[in-house]
């Protein structure tokens, strides 16, 4: 186990392939600000790059997930000044990784923290989780994907309700809206997203990152260009070495061990 501590986030890799991320800002509710969002895209970045990772597992703290960006970071900035932070590029970091991520979501995910659980792949939810957009209530509105991601995940109208009205929703709420994978227990819950992650680890890596690419990028074309899409990305893993051995493995009825290639 290799592990990393800073001041604002801790991040871990397992011997089974798995690497858990977690921000650690208590003094201000895990708020988001330049220091984290910084320390975040470069630790996405390399875990992205580090051949031992499979799956990233991304959390908070018993309390809080994320209470949103740093509302102190906000209060004096300008158009200008937000403009020229790029903050976009920070957040492609986990966005757009090719690994499998998962949100392990206890207490509060609101404003940027709710956003930042929409950028990973699957959301393990605690039950005492409350998700918000409250942007709305400080004059803003949400700037990381928050109006787009939230309408895709669980529709307009849910959507609207949460962007319009800043409300918080639980996560029995979450959940039957589609904004949470699965809700369990507040105590198992990052227990839950590494028992997932553990499962996750042991596929083979291509087809997950095919699979995670292709549906999101698929999501935002026209039908036949998505089948097309993925037509493409199928034929593409009719080549790799795990295809070989995924086949192998169900016909000598052992389980299969996938080298990533
Ligand atoms: N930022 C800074 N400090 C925060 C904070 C935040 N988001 N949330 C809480 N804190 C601080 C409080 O100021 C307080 O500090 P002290 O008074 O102790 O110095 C301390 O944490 C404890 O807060 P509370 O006393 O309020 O604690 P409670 O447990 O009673 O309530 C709460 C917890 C999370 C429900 C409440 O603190 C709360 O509602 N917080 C604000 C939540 C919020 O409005 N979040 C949305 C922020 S706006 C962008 C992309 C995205 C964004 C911006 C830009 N770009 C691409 C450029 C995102 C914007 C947002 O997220």
């Amino acid at each position: 186990m290799t592990a990393e501590d800073t001041l604002v986030i801790r991040s871990e890799i397992r011997s089974n392939g798995v690497a858990v991320v977690r921000i650690n800002r208590p003094e201000a509710k895990n708020a988001l600000n330049t220091e984290v969002r910084h320390r975040l895209a470069e630790i996405f970045h390399a875990l992205a790059g580090d051949a031992r990772v499979r799956v990233i597992v991304l959390t908070g703290n018993e309390k809080y997930f994320v209470a949103g960006a740093d509302i102190r970071e906000l209060a004096e900035a300008g158009p200008t000044e937000m403009h020229l932070r790029h903050n976009e590029r920070l957040w492609e970091a986990i966005g757009r990784c090719p690994k499998p991520v998962i949100a392990a979501v206890q207490g509060y995910a609101l404003g940027g923290g709710c956003e930042l659980a929409m950028h990973c792949d699957l959301i393990i939810a605690s039950n005492k989780a409350r998700f918000g957009q409250p942007e709305v209530k400080l004059g803003i509105m949400p700037g990381a994907g928050g109006t787009q991601r939230l309408v895709r995940a669980v529709g307009k109208f849910q959507a609207l309700r949460m962007l319009m009205t800043g409300c918080l929703v639980n996560a029995q709420e979450a959940l039957a809206m589609g904004l949470v994978s699965e809700m369990v227990e507040d105590s198992q819950t990052l227990s839950r997203a590494l028992e997932l992650a553990g499962e996750m680890a042991l596929l083979p890596p291509l087809a997950l990152e095919q699979i995670k690419e292709v549906a999101l990028a698929g999501a935002d074309l026209p039908l036949e260009a998505a089948l097309m899409l993925e037509r493409k990305a199928f034929q593409l893993l009719f080549d790799t070495k795990d295809k070989q051995e995924g086949v192998a493995a169900f016909f000598e009825k052992r389980q299969a061990n996938y080298c990533g290639e």
